[in-house]
């Protein structure tokens, strides 16, 4: 009965903060980590998916804007586009993307790390966060139960 008492408790309580973090590394050793609040303290950007008949309405913030948190320059240019972005998922999948291609004075195509849809959480095996590749024909650069964001100088 007892443990039955404290099962009920675990399943009642709250998920801890720390599952819904996100941890930032940067070169120069340089790292963050943020929550759910921080992220939605940042600027926020809209992308909407249609799959099918099904329209979802993803938010979420610049990938570029995360990897700024940890070095990478605002308004890059010339040898800064030797720096990758890689995010990296819980399961260990990871997905790298050039700091060209986060870069929206150089494309229009956004890359965002979204934390809703349609108003509420991701699904659970989306989330808590998870990457979308505008303009991307398939999904595999579409990176869910994001855990790491790493900037790495080449
Ligand atoms: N965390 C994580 N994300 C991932 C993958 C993975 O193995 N792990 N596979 C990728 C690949 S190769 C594809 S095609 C899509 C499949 O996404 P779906 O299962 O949501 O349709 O997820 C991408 N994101
Ligand atoms: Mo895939």
């Amino acid at each position: 009965m007892r443990l039955l008492l404290i099962l009920a408790a675990l399943a009642l309580a709250p998920v801890p903060a720390a599952a819904q973090s996100l941890l930032l590394k940067g070169p120069d050793g340089r790292t963050a980590t943020l929550n759910a609040a921080d992220l939605k303290a940042m600027p926020r950007v809209t992308l909407v998916l249609t799959v099918g008949a099904s329209r979802y309405e993803y938010q979420g913030v610049l990938l570029k804007d995360l990897a700024v948190r940890v070095g990478a320059p605002d308004q890059p240019h010339g040898p800064d586009f030797a720096q990758t972005v890689l995010v990296k998922a819980g399961d260990g999948y990871r997905v790298a993307f050039g700091l060209g291609e986060l870069d929206k004075t150089l494309r229009t195509n956004r890359v965002i790390l979204a934390d809703t849809v349609d108003g509420g959480p991701l699904e659970a095996n989306d989330g808590p966060f998870k990457v979308f590749a505008e303009g991307d024909m398939r999904p595999a650069r579409g990176v869910r139960q994001v855990t790491e964001i790493e900037l790495v100088r080449h």
